[in-house]
């Protein structure tokens, strides 16, 4: 099982954070999905998260992933 964390740009209430976590809910094997609206953290659980599919459903419910390159990841 792998957690990947992403950070979604775009939400501002919980009913954003609501729509991310169903869309991304429904990719297939996705065990948990927790996302933390203040920083826009997004984190995904699954035997093989796919980042195509995390974007793919990010765009779905009308929100977008930050480029990998300025995530604001914290280090691990
Ligand atoms: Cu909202």
């Amino acid at each position: 099982m792998t957690t990947k964390t992403y950070t979604v740009q775009g939400m501002t209430c919980q009913h954003c954070v609501m729509s991310v976590t169903e869309e991304v809910s429904e990719i297939d094997g996705v065990e948990k999905v927790d996302v933390d609206l203040a920083s826009g953290r997004l984190e995904v659980t699954a035997p093989d998260v796919d980042d195509a599919a995390v974007k793919t459903a990010v765009s779905s419910a009308g929100y977008a992933l930050a480029a990998p390159g300025d995530l604001g990841l914290r280090s691990k």
